[in-house]
């Protein structure tokens, strides 16, 4: 790994936003995840290897989270460092070729705040060539509905990062595919596997935002 990348994974761990950020004390007036990343770019480093870099420190930080190091005040901290790399990434994942294949209806679950999966999954497909109709975080399953009643013609993806709104999800999915059958539904989040993608009766699970681009252009052709 390059310095540089180590530096970026560090400051996604840490939470160091920017330079002018005061947090964490401890690195205080030094470069952050902001400037970083900006010059890594600049140098030549590839969208996909900063990202890895970033995922990295969330990986770091969900950990220590986990044993109960840290707690929700850093991970917000480590939530906007990583928003502030994706800011100078955006443009690498959206840089596709043909546009509007057809829509995509994304949304994180109801009960979910974790959004920066959700936003990647947007930007990979929206770069593929789909129209992208982002409904945010925290999306109760009559949004989905009436969205999906203005664009009967798309597809839809539900992401989760929390156990516990596992059900919120199953409960979605259910609901669309009752109201819209042929509404085609992919599921993704850390905490899914296909197995409970197929028990909640989704059309398809994808682990990653070239999964998920996937399966969309796989129904386009099916
Ligand atoms: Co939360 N959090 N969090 N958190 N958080 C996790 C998820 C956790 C694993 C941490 C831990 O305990 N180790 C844990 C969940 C445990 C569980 O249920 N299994 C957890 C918890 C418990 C919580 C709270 C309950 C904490 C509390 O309040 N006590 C709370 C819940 C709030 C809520 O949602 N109601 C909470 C809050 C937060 C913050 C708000 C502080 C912040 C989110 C900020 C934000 O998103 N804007 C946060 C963060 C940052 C994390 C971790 C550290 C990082 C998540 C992340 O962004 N990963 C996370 C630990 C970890 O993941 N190691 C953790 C990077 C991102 C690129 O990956 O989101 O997995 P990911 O997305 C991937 C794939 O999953 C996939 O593609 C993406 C790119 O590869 N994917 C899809 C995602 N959606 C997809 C959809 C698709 C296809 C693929 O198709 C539609």
């Amino acid at each position: 790994m390059s310095e540089l990348i180590e530096q970026i994974s560090k400051c996604i761990e840490r939470g160091k936003v920017d330079k002018v950020s005061p947090y964490p004390p401890d690195m205080r007036d030094q470069e952050g995840a902001d400037e970083l990343s900006a010059r890594a770019i600049e140098e030549g480093l590839g969208a996909d290897e900063i990202l890895k870099a970033c995922n990295s420190g969330m990986q770091n930080i969900g950990d220590r989270f986990g044993r109960g190091e840290v707690f929700v005040p850093e991970l917000l901290m480590s939530a906007r460092a990583m928003n502030a790399v994706m800011k100078h990434l955006k443009p690498f994942f959206q840089s596709g070729t043909v546009k509007a294949k057809g829509k995509f209806i994304i949304g994180t679950v109801a009960g979910d705040l974790h959004d920066i999966g959700k936003n990647l999954v947007s930007m990979v497909v929206e770069g593929n060539g789909w129209e992208v109709i982002d409904l945010g975080v925290d999306v109760k399953t009559n949004k989905f509905i009436e969205t999906i009643k203005q664009h009967p013609d798309s597809m839809v993806g539900l992401s989760a990062l929390l156990t516990t709104t596992m059900g919120n999800m199953a409960n979605t999915v259910k609901e669309i595919k009752s109201l819209f059958p042929q509404t085609k539904v992919i599921v993704g989040g850390a905490p899914l596997t296909r197995e409970a993608a197929d028990q909640m009766g989704a059309d398809g699970y994808a682990r990653d935002p070239q999964g998920a681009v996937g399966f969309l252009n796989g129904m386009l052709y099916s």
